[in-house]
């Protein structure tokens, strides 16, 4: 009988720390919390783990021994398990029972009883490094825990917490991601990308800045017309480019918004289960937020009860400051008044400090003192809206009609647009306000200092993003319209005849053709929900490749397009071969059946053979002009892996391995043959 096996630390053995490592993550997603100074601690290596302490409390209790608590008081019963601050931190035992201390992690989800046993069990054990670790493991291998098939040991290739790690040789393609599986530490590199650019407003006549930017979609955006998609596919670019600049692994998330769960439910009404915005946009308050309130000047009695506040975010000001009413319990209207007049700009300056993504002049879902939805009417795009659009046939229909045929295309007209009035929408605050500078009413930008406080401070009509002038002042612009090239890009792949009229329209202010514009990969990007990378160091041949288990978020699970496994760099091998792409099949061999429910598919390599030629015959060429690459240069290699990634998936595994088998002419196993960069397993939408 055919069975699946979910990742390699099997239920009932005890679990190594990268298993533990996965549950704390798991268990930590979201937080913002630094966990008491300790940092994300899962992250560390073992032996640094092991010396962890958080409010006093060593995280694995020492073997055998006993501690001191304070006064001499007696050591608690029991075994290590229950001695360790792990322990009681998941538990929510005190001090981390929400007295003096939350649960651990921080700011996280609660374990269940499974996760607390998976825990105890791993302390009781003794802390087991890497529960498949054998003793050979070879020189350059060494960090790599190794898996033993059929007698002989390989490596287990770790996986990158972050594939932007990976060093992409040219000819790679870069992962734009959705912004909803973007980790904490990408997320700080894009807020860091995005502050620098901020910075250099200081210097009005730097074209990097972000106002000179934000100033072209100003003075050149095109919209309604066939240029629309491809002026913008240019404008993310090179504001991409920028942020590059800055921080090179930095690129562009899109914002897939008609996924769940964003905008108005079937009901059209925003409820607690509705989102109006990313989370990473969001505004929200940190301990370093609070103090900055206090060097401000905004009273400490007062900051003192913003703490249950830390972390919890808040799409608009609005909800924000209803929030921030409560936790200081101000009843009367008039007195919230005056309060707000006094120190909301300090407020906005500490929530600006957390979260250079957020933006004050935006007013998501709102209008005035409805929705969008409840007072105009105007519809959310929905997914099936999408689905109308990308089954549209003619690039005159989809993107935007041309001189002969004028006329709005849809993408543009509809979610497009709709997305602009939904993120900018108007304030609700606006009119209860004493003196309101009202500088969008006519779409008038005049007078407005960008990005300088008193223009952050002010409580315009409407949102930055409501108006064509200026939209791309706030940075939800950018994750909008990447999701807008994103549909375009992939309505090109089933309509690649469904070009723009005037190809050689030129885009200002720079020197692209319309037709330039239409291969995105030329940018050297793509488009994946998620993507994991496990490089492969050295340049000795991989036996077979075994990867670590990839613990997938729930936003992946639930969906994807399409699930690749893509072998990166592969130089002309010697020998012809199969492939054979295994998940959660971390042991698989040349004898497993491929009738399992994990053999996932297999790439064919047609073999060199030896070299006929004289030294160097077969040597990749460098790149020069005319000749930019060899016929001998590693190439990329792709498998299909949706229908097996979504059975495992269907059947409950949260995490997927990778193995690689690779088989020779005479069906057994070539161990001396794989050469290649890395390996990645990529869920596109
Ligand atoms: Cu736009």
């Amino acid at each position: 009988m055919v069975t699946t096996k979910r990742a390699p630390a099997v239920a009932d053995a005890v679990a190594d720390y990268a298993t533990i490592q996965t549950l704390l993550r798991r268990l930590a997603a979201g937080s913002r919390s630094d966990q008491g100074g300790a940092g994300a601690f899962w992250n560390l290596p073992l032996d640094q783990f092991l010396k962890v302490e958080i409010a006093g409390e060593p995280l694995v209790a020492p073997d055998g021994g006993t501690r001191c608590c304070g006064g001499g008081s007696a050591v608690p019963p029991g075994g290590r398990a229950e001695r360790s601050g792990l322990v009681k931190g998941v538990r929510g035992l005190p001090p981390f029972d929400g007295r003096r201390y939350p649960r651990l992690p921080f700011g996280g989800k609660a374990a269940s009883a499974e996760d607390i046993a998976v825990v105890e069990g791993w302390i009781e054990a003794g802390c087991p490094g890497d529960s498949l670790a054998e003793l050979e493991v070879s020189g350059k291998l060494e960090a790599l825990g190794t898996i033993e098939v059929g007698g002989a040991a390989g490596p287990v290739f770790d996986v990158l917490a972050d594939a932007s790690g990976y060093s992409y040789a040219a000819g790679e393609m870069r992962q734009r991601m959705d912004i909803d599986c973007m980790t904490a530490g990408q997320l700080d590199r894009l807020r860091l990308a995005f502050r620098e650019l901020y910075a250099l407003n200081k210097w009005p006549e730097d074209a990097r800045s972000y106002n000179n930017m934000a100033l072209i979609h100003q003075n050149h955006c095109q919209h309604g017309w066939e240029r629309f998609l491809p002026w913008h596919r240019v404008y993310l670019y090179e504001f991409e480019q920028q942020l590059q600049s800055f921080c090179p692994d930095v690129t562009m998330p899109y914002w897939a918004f008609s996924s769940e769960p964003y905008g108005p439910g079937p009901d059209g009404k925003m409820d607690e289960t509705r989102k109006a915005m990313p989370e990473a946009l969001n505004a929200f308050l940190t301990r370093d937020s609070l103090e900055t309130l206090l060097a401000s000047g905004v009273p400490a009695n007062e900051v003192k009860k913003l703490e249950p506040l830390v972390g919890m975010p808040f799409a608009a000001q609005t909800a924000f400051f209803a929030a921030v009413r409560e936790a200081l319990g101000i009843d009367k209207d008039a007195v919230f008044k005056a309060y707000l007049a006094r120190y909301r700009s300090r407020y906005i300056d500490a929530l600006l400090q957390s979260n250079s993504l957020w933006y004050p002049l935006r007013y998501p879902g709102q209008f005035g003192k409805g929705t969008i939805n409840s007072t105009i009417n105007y519809h959310y795009p929905a997914p099936q809206d999408i689905e109308q659009i990308q089954a549209l046939r003619t690039f005159r229909d989809f993107g935007g009609g041309s001189l002969y045929n004028d006329s709005f295309g849809f993408l543009d007209q509809n979610p497009h647009n709709t997305m602009h009035i939904w993120t900018g929408g108007v304030n609700p605050d606006h009119t209860s306000l004493p003196a309101p500078q009202d500088r969008n009413a006519a779409v008038n930008v005049s007078g407005r200092r960008f990005h300088r406080r008193d223009d952050l401070h002010s409580q315009p009509k409407f949102g930055d993003m409501f108006s064509n002038l200026t939209a791309s002042y706030d940075p939800v612009f950018w994750p909008v319209h990447a999701n807008v090239d994103r549909l375009w890009w992939t309505w090109q792949q089933a309509n690649p005849h469904g070009l723009p009229a005037g190809l050689d329209g030129v885009l200002t202010p720079w020197a692209y053709a319309v037709r330039d514009t239409l291969d995105m990969h030329r940018f050297g990007y793509e488009y994946v929900k998620k993507t994991y990378v496990a490089p492969v160091p050295g340049t000795a041949a991989v036996g077979r490749f075994a990867s670590r288990p990839i613990d997938l978020p729930a936003r992946v699970r639930k969906r994807f397009a399409k699930a690749e496994v893509r072998l990166h760099r592969v130089p002309q091998l010697m020998r012809s071969c199969f492939i054979r792409v295994f998940l959660n099949e971390p042991k698989a061999d040349a004898d497993t059946p491929l009738d399992r429910e994990t053999y996932a598919g297999y790439a064919a390599i047609f073999g060199h053979g030896p070299c006929i030629g004289g030294p160097g015959h077969c040597e990749p060429q460098a790149a020069r002009l005319g000749k930019p690459r060899d016929m001998n240069a590693p190439r990329n290699h792709r498998v299909d892996v949706t229908a097996c990634a979504r059975r495992l998936i269907d059947q409950g595994a949260k995490a997927l391995s990778v193995t690689l088998v690779v088989i020779g002419a005479d069906y057994r196993e070539d161990t001396e043959l794989l050469r290649l960069d890395g390996v990645s397993l990529n869920f596109l939408d």
